[in-house]
């Protein structure tokens, strides 16, 4: 049964797996960015909080993207296991610190994902990775951005208040 299933798709197991990988990954990012929402809601950084709550959300849709592709294909995507979430932190700098290092490491796991189904000669799933990577041009610039209103800006006196309000700008 498991023979004929695989038979039925033209994705090579190692490609199904990498994916379910990704989908791992995105799932991750949601519920990493969903903590970061909640830690600045209780700092009182309403409009950061719900930048980050946005921001979970469409982790989830590109995590959904992914399984929709690998259902498509008449693959098997499996429901990821999320742990490792990180509740606490230090300030909002580490958030948004943490953000951009979190971002690069999705576009680099786009990228060697890529360059792994150029050898495999899997060019639909190359096709398919080409949202991704646009998205995450885009998704580091915004992640970039927040760091650079923060270093703009500063914490002196109202500084926080205004970066919030600046963060939050970036998803209207
Ligand atoms: Fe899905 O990684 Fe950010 O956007």
């Amino acid at each position: 049964m498991k023979t004929l299933l695989r038979l039925k798709s033209s994705l090579q197991e190692s490609v199904q797996d990498m994916l379910n990988g990704q989908m791992k990954m995105e799932a991750h990012s949601s519920s990493q960015y969903l903590a970061m929402s909640a830690w600045c809601h209780e700092q009182g950084l309403i409009e950061t909080g719900e930048y980050f709550k946005k921001q979970a959300e469409e982790e989830r849709t590109h995590m959904l993207k992914i399984y929709d592709y690998l259902i498509d294909m008449g693959g098997r995507a499996l429901s990821p296991d999320v742990t490792d979430i990180q509740n606490d932190f230090t300030d909002l700098k580490a958030i948004l610190e943490q953000y951009l290092e979190m971002e690069i490491g999705i576009t680099e796991s786009f990228n060697k994902m890529t360059d792994a189904c150029i050898k495999a000669k899997d060019f639909q799933t190359v096709k398919f990775f080409e949202w991704f990577l646009t998205e995450q041009m885009e998704e580091e610039d915004a992640a970039r951005r927040t760091l650079e209103i923060y270093e703009l800006i500063g914490t002196e006196l109202d500084g926080l208040f205004k970066i919030d309000h600046q963060i939050g700008k970036l998803k209207e």
